[in-house]
């Protein structure tokens, strides 16, 4: 078995880079360095046309966007591993989750980033709009909320792939100022999850 994870550290791909460590499966990263345009073209110009992490490759075939990578690592690995839904209702609900948190909440935090980011030139940026994004975010934020009313993880009782995908992304949110407090379930789940050894991983990578 042959798995290579390009990555960043702070990066979208610690969304992956959580699955993988949980997972336990053995694999080679290549660490790019988002700053440096060659280095982004000679280590992902085969694998991600894009040139963004992460991507992975596995038994020779390059595989991008984080979704569709904790999508498929959930199918081949995770299943047997307690850390993904069978075929059923409970996948229906898994996917829903990982393709929310890419689409939805994602779009409003990159339109957040876009506004704010001391990186993208100040006549490109409005204070307006960021103020826009950053209300959407938390009425994302309240949605998800809502689905951990009653449970403790994004899917019931037990941690899954979905909780360490969107546990990536928003704890890089509260990592970079969205406030959590008016989030009580999120903020104790996110808690939880940021106890495990696999986040502690992360944070060393
Ligand atoms: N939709 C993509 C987004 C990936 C993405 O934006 N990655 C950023 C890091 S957070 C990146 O590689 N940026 C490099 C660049 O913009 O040059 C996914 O979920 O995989």
């Amino acid at each position: 078995m042959s798995l290579t994870f390009y990555f960043a550290p702070n990066s979208t791909a610690s969304t992956v880079h959580w699955t993988l460590e949980e997972l336990g499966i053995p694999y080679e990263t290549v660490r790019v360095d988002l700053q440096n345009e060659a280095d982004k073209k000679a280590k992902l110009g085969s694998v991600n046309p894009n040139l963004l992490v992460p991507a992975v490759v596995h038994e020779g075939v390059a595989i991008f966007e984080s979704a569709a990578i904790q999508i498929y690592l959930g199918e081949t690995f995770g299943v047997e591993r307690g850390l993904y839904p069978a075929p059923g209702p409970a996948r229906g609900e898994a996917l829903k989750w990982l393709v929310w948190c890419n689409v939805h909440l994602a779009e409003a935090t990159s339109r957040w980033q876009r506004n704010t980011r001391a990186q993208i030139p100040v006549e490109e940026r409005s204070a307006a709009a960021a103020a826009v994004a950053r209300k959407d975010i938390d009425k994302r934020l309240a949605i998800f909320e809502g689905a951990l009313a009653d449970r403790p993880y994004a899917l019931g009782s037990k941690p899954s792939i979905v909780d360490f995908h969107l546990g990536a992304a928003i704890g890089w949110m509260a990592f970079s100022g969205v406030a959590m407090e008016a989030f009580p379930h999120a903020r104790a789940w996110l808690e939880r999850l940021q106890s495990r050894p696999a986040f502690a991983k992360l944070r060393s990578a």
